[in-house]
């Protein structure tokens, strides 16, 4: 009876239906969100962000903000495409309504 091959409900003998044997397990793609270094964004403002957002300590946020201090850009965390997109749109809109020019990017690991 796992031939793979099974009739259809109404049974009339001339369809079929073709099951899957193998169990489909599949790697999301994922997606790095970083955030982009500015003149302006107060130190302190980005460390809050880290926390707020990624759910970073306090030592991991400060790390994280130096990182992009010092290098231009860094990583914040990885996740699947919805929730990194729901994130950057979180930080943007949050930087926006601070007047900060923070930037919040995701890109494809
Ligand atoms: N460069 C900013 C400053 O000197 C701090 C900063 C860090 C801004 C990280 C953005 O993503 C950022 N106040």
């Amino acid at each position: 009876m796992s031939n793979g091959i099974g009739s259809d409900d109404s049974d009339d003998g001339d369809t079929a239906t073709i099951t899957r044997t193998k169990p489909k397990v599949k790697r999301p793609n994922l997606y790095r969100v970083l955030l982009l270094n500015d003149d302006y964004t107060p130190m302190e403002f980005v460390i809050h962000v880290v926390e707020r957002f990624f759910h970073k300590g306090r030592e991991d946020a400060t790390r994280v903000m130096l990182h992009v201090h010092h290098h231009g850009v860094g990583e914040c965390g990885v996740y699947t495409y919805e929730v990194a997109e729901t994130k950057v749109t979180q930080v943007m809109d949050f930087a926006r309504k601070h007047q900060h020019p923070l930037q919040c990017v995701m890109e494809k690991k």
